[in-house]
This record gives structure tokens, C-alpha cells and sequence, in this order.
């Protein structure tokens, strides 16, 4: 390649690089948690009763047992046959009560235009009743740091003051209301636990049936996602291929990040499973490296320019 073919190729190629940062900026988007539950361990500490190991290095994180009452089945066993991907986790609240669970991640604090996915396939086995919104999923954060390693007590209070979205499904065809999936702001600080707590509606909710989640039998794909919009956050949930709800908070509840929770409501015995849980990050561009592009750019343009000026108009 002649040397001013090699800088109209790297002058393109930066300049491709650029847009590309700008537009969608995948070099920094990272998946901060994944878990498959191939190790065939839930809490990490060992492999579960009646569980198989199909791939040890798919540890994942501990999903540990929080503040709700006691009576669960919480464990790592194979749903090929439902979601159909191998090892699935099982909650299962036995009792009809609550028993939510928390699986932690690195914290992000997100600044302006920063993006968090909490995304997974979820199954419902059965429930005992028609419950509205009684399965629970949501991005919080662990505001004292105190939820520790290990299982809590069913009268432990240590997720109580843990904040986030918490969304809402209605476990089947259930008709108290027209609601049939939303998600809210839960800032509760006092009274119940997590995701349990009193929510706050946030104007992203659905009426379409074909939100509420049914024990068909298959895995059904959701996506929560939580986008910083200087102080408010824009909050978007998708259940499959149907249209998203998504709205606005002004008062978000925090803008640090770092646990999920799942769980189902006390109203009904509700058996889920849950499979290949993740939770992407995606940060806005950081103003250095746009501005190292862009003045790599220029001058490289600069020096295209003037070389192909020379080129053009040789001296005689
Ligand atoms: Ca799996
Ligand atoms: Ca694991
Ligand atoms: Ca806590
Ligand atoms: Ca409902």
C-alpha cells in the first residue's frame, strides 16, 4: 500500500472506529453478571441436592435466601425438558409466602446516559392460585452493604432498607384488576423486605394479557433495562417479542446498582424457574477517549489533505 493509501485507510478506519464508539459504543459494554447454573450449585457453596454439574465453570454468583418466611424450595436442577437450557434455578415458596432471593454483582454507579440490562428467561411451573402481580424480579442496591454471603434468617431484616425497581407479573390469567405486568419504584426503607416492600407506580405498566405469565410450560425472555437520563431514569421492560412499557422516573430510588432479586408473593404457592440470568452494562463514551479519537482523526484528515493537495499540484 503507497503511504498516502495507508493514511486514507487508517484516517477511514479511525473514523469508522469513532462513529462506532459514539453511535453504539459496544467497547465498553460488559456483562457484569452471568449465571447459567451449569455448576449445578445455587449458593456456590457445594453442589445441590439431586443436581448434576453439566459445566463446573458456569459458577455464576449465590443466589442467597432473604428477609421472608420460611418454607422454599431454592435449588439448582435440570429444566432441559422448560426453559431448555440445562441446569435452571427452582423457587419454589412452598407455603404461599414470601421468600425473595438476592444474587449480587459489582456495584456501578451510573452517570448521565449509562445503561443497566437485567436480562434472563424465566418459566412458570405451576401456582396454586391466580395471583396478580405475584412474581417479582428487579435491579436494586444493597444500601448498607449488609446482605452478606450467606443465607438470611426468615426474620431477618437486612434487605429491608435495599432499593430499586421491582416488576410485576401477574401469575396467571388472574382478574382482580386490568394490570397484567408493571414495574415500580421501591424505596421502602422500613416495614418489609425487598421486593416486597410498598411500591411506588411509576407509569410503566401493561393491560395486554399476553403480559401475564402462564404455566404453558416453555421459557418466556425478559428484559428490564434502566437508562440514567440526568437526575430521572427511563425504565423499559420487554417480556419476549411483545411491545415494551417503559416511562420515566423523576425520583429515582438510587443511582448505584448492585444486586438482583427475584421472587414470588405470598398470595399464591408459585413454582418458577429461572434460567441464563445476566446483567449488562453500558456505559455512555468517556469524553477522553472520544476527544483522543477525534483529535487523531482531524489531524490524520489534516494530513491526508495536504498530501493529496501536493499530490495534485506538482511543482514544475
Ligand atoms: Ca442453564
Ligand atoms: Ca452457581
Ligand atoms: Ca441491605
Ligand atoms: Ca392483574
Amino acid at each position: 500500500m503507497t503511504a498516502p493509501g495507508f493514511r486514507t485507510f487508517t484516517t477511514r478506519a479511525c473514523a469508522l472506529v469513532f462513529l462506532v464508539l459514539v453511535s453504539f459504543n459496544p467497547l465498553s459494554a460488559a456483562l457484569i453478571m452471568s449465571d447459567g447454573f451449569g455448576d449445578g450449585d445455587r449458593d456456590n457453596n457445594g453442589l445441590d441436592t439431586g443436581a448434576t454439574a453439566t459445566d463446573p465453570s458456569d459458577v455464576g454468583v449465590p443466589w442467597l435466601l432473604t428477609d421472608g418466611t420460611s418454607a422454599i424450595t431454592f435449588a439448582v436442577s435440570d429444566d432441559s425438558a422448560g426453559i431448555g437450557s440445562g441446569n435452571a434455578l427452582q423457587l419454589f415458596n412452598t407455603g404461599s409466602n414470601n421468600r425473595p432471593s438476592v444474587g449480587h454483582f459489582s456495584p456501578v454507579t451510573m452517570i448521565d446516559g449509562d445503561r443497566l440490562i437485567l436480562r434472563f428467561d424465566a418459566r412458570m411451573a405451576s401456582t396454586s392460585t391466580n395471583a396478580d402481580r405475584s412474581i417479582r424480579f428487579g435491579l436494586y442496591h444493597d444500601v448498607n452493604g449488609d446482605d452478606g454471603t450467606v443465607d438470611h434468617g426468615s426474620a431477618s431484616s437486612v434487605s429491608v432498607e435495599d432499593v430499586g425497581y421491582n416488576a410485576r407479573l401477574d401469575a396467571g390469567p388472574e382478574v382482580s384488576n386490568s394490570t397484567s405486568m408493571d414495574v415500580t419504584r421501591d424505596n421502602d426503607a422500613a416495614n418489609t423486605g425487598i421486593i416486597q416492600a410498598t411500591a411506588t407506580g411509576i407509569g410503566v405498566s401493561s393491560t395486554n394479557s399476553i403480559n401475564q405469565m402462564l404455566a404453558d410450560g416453555v421459557g418466556h425472555h425478559f428484559e428490564l433495562t434502566l437508562q440514567r437520563v440526568g437526575t430521572s431514569m427511563f425504565v423499559t421492560l420487554k417480556k419476549d417479542a411483545n411491545s415494551a412499557i417503559s416511562g420515566t422516573d423523576a425520583t429515582p430510588p438510587s443511582f448505584v446498582y448492585d444486586e438482583v432479586a427475584l421472587g414470588v408473593r405470598s398470595n399464591a404457592a408459585t413454582d418458577m424457574r429461572f434460567d441464563n440470568i445476566q446483567v449488562e452494562y453500558q456505559p455512555v463514551p468517556e469524553p477522553a477517549s472520544i476527544a483522543i479519537c477525534m483529535i487523531a482523526t482531524g489531524g490524520l484528515l489534516l494530513t491526508s489533505r495536504r498530501r493529496n493537495e501536493s499530490i495534485s499540484s506538482p511543482s514544475v
